[in-house]
C-alpha cells in the first residue's frame, strides 16, 4: 500500500480522508512526522494554498505528501468566504463565529446558492498534481445538526433536505467535495501501479 503524508493541521479533515481512503493508502499525519508548525497559506487561490502546504512538507521533511485546501463559495456574496473560509470572522478557526458571520451576511438574501470546493495538491516523486471536487448546495437559515465540522451545520447539499451535519459522516464522506477530490487522487494513484 502506498504511504503518503497528509499535510493538514485539521484533525476533522484527517479523519474524513482516512475514512474515505480506508484500504488503499496509508495516511501519515503531521503529528506522526513530528511537525507542529502552522504551515503557511498565503496564496490567493485554493490551488496555490494546497501547493504551498504540500511543498512546505516536502521541502522541510522530505516526504511525498498531499494537502487539501477547501473553501465555501457563496454566490450572493461574490464567492466569499472562499479562501478565507477558515478565518472569515477573524484569525483562528472558530467555526461558530464563522457561521454566525455568514448567517448574518445572508440575512434577507433570496439567493442561498453555495458550493464547497476542495483542491488537493499531491507531490509524488518530485512532481506536482492537482485534483478538485465540488459540491453544490444552499446555505440554510439556521444551524442544524451535530456531526462534521466547520460550516457543515449550515450547508445543505442539492438533492437533500438536511445539512451535512445532520446527514452524518458516512453520507457526507460518500458525496462531499473532499470525497470527490480524494477519489480523483485514488484513480490517479491506481493508474500508476
Ligand atoms: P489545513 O489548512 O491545516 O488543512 P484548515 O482548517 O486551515 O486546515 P482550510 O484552509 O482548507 O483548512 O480551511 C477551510 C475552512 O473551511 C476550515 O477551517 C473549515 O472551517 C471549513 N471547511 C473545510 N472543509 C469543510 C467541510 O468539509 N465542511 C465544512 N467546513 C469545511
Amino acid at each position: 500500500m502506498k504511504t503518503l503524508v497528509f499535510a493538514t493541521n485539521n484533525k476533522h479533515k484527517l479523519e474524513e480522508v482516512r475514512q474515505i481512503t480506508a484500504d488503499w493508502v496509508n495516511i501519515v499525519s503531521l503529528e506522526e512526522i513530528d511537525c507542529q508548525e502552522e504551515v503557511p497559506e498565503t496564496a490567493d487561490t485554493l490551488e496555490g494554498n494546497a501547493l504551498l502546504k504540500a511543498r512546505y512538507i516536502k521541502e522541510h521533511y522530505g516526504f511525498d505528501c498531499f494537502a487539501d485546501d477547501t473553501g465555501l463559495e457563496v454566490e450572493a456574496l461574490n464567492n466569499a468566504p472562499g479562501i478565507y473560509s477558515a478565518r472569515y470572522a477573524g484569525p483562528g478557526h472558530d467555526a461558530r463565529a464563522n457561521m454566525r458571520k455568514l448567517l448574518r451576511e445572508m440575512e434577507g438574501k433570496e439567493n442561498r446558492k453555495a458550493r464547497f470546493r476542495t483542491v488537493i495538491a499531491l507531490i509524488l516523486d518530485d512532481k506536482e498534481y492537482l485534483f478538485d471536487g465540488i459540491i453544490h448546495g444552499v446555505i440554510t437559515a439556521e444551524k442544524k445538526g451535530e456531526s462534521g465540522f466547520g460550516y457543515d451545520p449550515i450547508f445543505m447539499p442539492d438533492g437533500y433536505t438536511q445539512t451535512f451535519a445532520e446527514l452524518g459522516d458516512a453520507l457526507k464522506n460518500r458525496i462531499s467535495h473532499r470525497a470527490l477530490a480524494v477519489h480523483k487522487l485514488a484513480e490517479f494513484l491506481s493508474s500508476l501501479s
